[in-house]
């Protein structure tokens, strides 16, 4: 079995409605390995370089602000297709649209802001994990 490594973020919300043990155990559940964890405030530095490819759209800012207002639990975790998988655990982007059992669709609430607070991020590609992963654990 090939393992394959992604990161996971507990946003700002998901921490502060104290939801990281819930999102860490459907991780786990699942059968993926947790083999790195750390909780960081992240800096605007950090933010611009982790979402570069958002710089510019109308979302980027209110991100930015969203993402540094509290702690984030970063969590390196391993397993076979993980990083698609992790993205069928969270579920869309969208907390109203993301489907029940996700973790967007049970969890995340839609409050109606010009940012989507929905709880965590999972890298989208192997290029995007290996790149992720050197920012939160270098
Ligand atoms: P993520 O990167 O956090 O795993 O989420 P994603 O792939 O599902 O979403 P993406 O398109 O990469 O957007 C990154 C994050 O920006 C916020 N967002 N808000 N129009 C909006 O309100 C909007 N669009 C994007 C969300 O926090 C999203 O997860
Ligand atoms: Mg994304």
């Amino acid at each position: 079995m090939s393992a394959e490594e992604t990161l996971i973020l507990v946003k700002p919300d998901g921490v502060a409605r104290g939801l990281t043990g819930e999102i860490l155990r459907r991780i786990e559940a699942k059968g993926y390995t947790i083999t790195d964890l750390r909780m960081v405030r992240a800096d605007r530095e950090l933010l611009t370089a982790h979402y570069a490819e958002h710089e510019g759209k109308p979302f980027f800012e209110p991100l930015v602000e969203f993402m540094s207002s509290g702690p984030v639990v970063a969590v390196r975790a391993s397993g076979h297709r993980v990083i698609e998988g992790f993205r069928s655990l969270a579920g869309a982007t969208d907390p109203t649209a993301a489907a029940p059992g996700t973790i967007r669709g049970d969890l995340g609430r839609d409050w109606g802001l010009n940012v989507q607070q929905n709880l965590v991020h999972g890298s989208d590609s192997t290029l995007s994990a290996e790149r992720e992963l050197g920012l939160w654990f270098s």
